[in-house]
């Protein structure tokens, strides 16, 4: 048996891409509210392009979602049958601090939370909570200057308190900041920032990750402080770097979009900033001002363990005839070794088990791996009696390899993996392209990309497999 038999099976979502109820409950808009599908969803996410109100011109997928707030307890109770031992889920800032800067939280926002995780509990499901999963208060943005303005590590900080303080009968597992490296491309998403023209986007993005580094520590101290069995990790959009060709020049930029990546996670696991960093700033004329409270609260606060995400490996290159570029957010070019997705992400299974030991080498922490998935188009199909499932058996086939391949990295490399949890473990928004028709789940959702559909819930293949892998811990992959 390769697997500790605690080992956490589970799904993952986000507030944002699940939720729905934009304004019920005395939430607060924020910024993944405001965030198009459609042609200028790009502009919108890299923060060129602002859109701060709902108005009648744009679909906005966020607001309705896939309506988890009102589904929630049908919907755990499909977890449940799956076997699910962890829930990922995040919290919407908003809905605990609709403002973002109140002294006091918004009751009804803390009560649907505690709802949710007794609801979890009641299956004996473990929630994993993202406390920040691409979210931001808007008033925050407007006022503040979103994750630029350090005031926002106060707010945050308020955060956590409420937070940890809470919700510490029902929850354990932490994760302080989403894909926090997702800054650098994706920044009015990531931290929420906008730039005005002529601004040095550059150092403005460094800023803000460096404002997130310190809250992110801060959720470590306070979070130890409340609850010394919180377990509270880092999380990081993750996957290997290729380089395209055997050239040293192709080798070092491979290194180089590592080092660009892991910076955060080197200063999240180890407590400072690494050199290759320090000399980046330097050249940017980048000044963090860092006190010596703030090295120390680095230095005193690792994170427990380490999250990622992980879809695919990256070809990268510094050849111009290397052919046609791929990705939306992590730019590269096409691995000809690879076949893609629908939306055209390369299939790795054995770059996962790549990242898992370029990750263990590095930082010598236990791994878990938060979001892994296929996301493809789906054919509803419908029987005789009325009776809807999907046969989706590539989404089968690329959760198998994965699992195979993290197997492998635990049993063959020795890498202590706390668990899994697939990406949108019911189908939701997609956070890319704000699409529906992107689907991930084992659980169907009647929606489509411009808001139409039932919401109804149906079943697909897959959902009896992955039932299957979990009551046998892994063991049985088979159809
Ligand atoms: C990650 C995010 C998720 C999620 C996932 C899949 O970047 O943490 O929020 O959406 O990727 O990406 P997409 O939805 O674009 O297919």
């Amino acid at each position: 048996m390769s697997l500790p038999d605690n080992f956490l099976w589970g799904g993952a979502t986000a507030a944002n891409q699940v939720e729905g109820a934009w304004n019920e409950g005395g939430r607060g808009l924020a910024n993944v509210d405001v965030i198009p599908h459609g042609p200028e969803r790009g502009a919108v996410m890299r923060g060129i392009r602002y859109i701060h109100e709902i108005d009648d011109e744009h679909y906005f997928p966020a607001l309705e979602a896939v309506d988890f707030y009102h589904h929630y307890k049908e919907d755990i109770a499909a977890f449940a049958q799956m076997g699910f031992k962890v829930y990922r889920m995040s919290i919407a800032w908003s809905r605990i601090f609709p403002r973002g800067d109140e002294e006091e939280p918004n009751e009804e926002g803390l009560q649907f939370y505690e709802n949710v995780f007794k609801e979890l509990h009641k299956y004996g499901i473990e929630p994993l909570v993202t406390i920040t999963h691409f979210d931001c208060p808007m008033y925050l943005i407007e006022h503040y200057g979103g994750w630029k303005n350090p005031k926002l590590i106060e707010f945050y900080k308020r955060l956590c308190h409420v937070l940890f303080t809470r919700f510490r009968p029902y929850v354990k597992w932490w994760l302080t900041f989403n894909e926090i490296n997702m800054i650098l491309h994706l920044p009015f998403m990531g931290a929420g920032l906008e730039f005005e023209e002529g601004e040095d986007q550059e150092k403005a993005k460094y800023l803000a990750a460096h404002n997130e580094l310190l809250a992110s520590a801060w959720a470590v101290k306070i979070g130890h402080e409340i609850n010394p069995e919180n377990m509270i990790g880092c999380m990081v959009a993750a996957g290997e770097f290729y380089p395209y060709c055997p050239m040293p020049e192709d080798v070092f930029l491979a290194k180089q979009k590592e080092h660009e990546n892991l910076m955060f996670i080197d200063v999240q696991a180890r407590g400072a900033y690494p050199n290759y960093a320090k000399k980046l700033f330097g050249r940017m004329d980048l000044d963090l001002h860092m006190t010596d409270e703030q090295e120390k609260l680095l230095k005193d606060n690792p994170v427990d363990f380490i999250s990622f995400s992980y879809y695919t490996s990256r070809c990268v290159t510094t050849r111009d005839d290397a052919g046609e570029a791929v990705g939306n957010a992590f730019k590269g070019v096409r691995n000809p070794y690879l076949k893609s997705s629908d939306w055209g992400w390369a299939i790795d299974p054995l770059g996962l088990r790549t990242t898992m030991n370029s990750l263990y080498d590095r930082y010598q922490k236990p791994l878990f791996i938060v979001e892994n998935g296929l996301g493809a188009r789906d054919e509803l199909i419908v029987d005789e009696n009325g009776s809807k499932t999907v046969e989706d058996d590539y989404r089968i086939a690329y959760l198998r390899a994965h699992i195979q391949a993290f197997k492998d990295a635990v049993e063959l490399d020795g890498i202590p993996l706390l668990g899994y949890t697939t990406w949108g473990c019911i189908d939701l928004v997609s956070a890319s392209t704000g699409e529906m028709s992107k689907r991930y789940g084992f659980i169907h959702v009647d929606r489509d990309d411009a808001g139409n559909g039932t919401m109804e819930r149906s079943r697909k293949k897959s959902f009896d497999w992955y039932k299957k892998v979990i009551a046998s811990n892994g063991e049985d992959l088979s159809d």
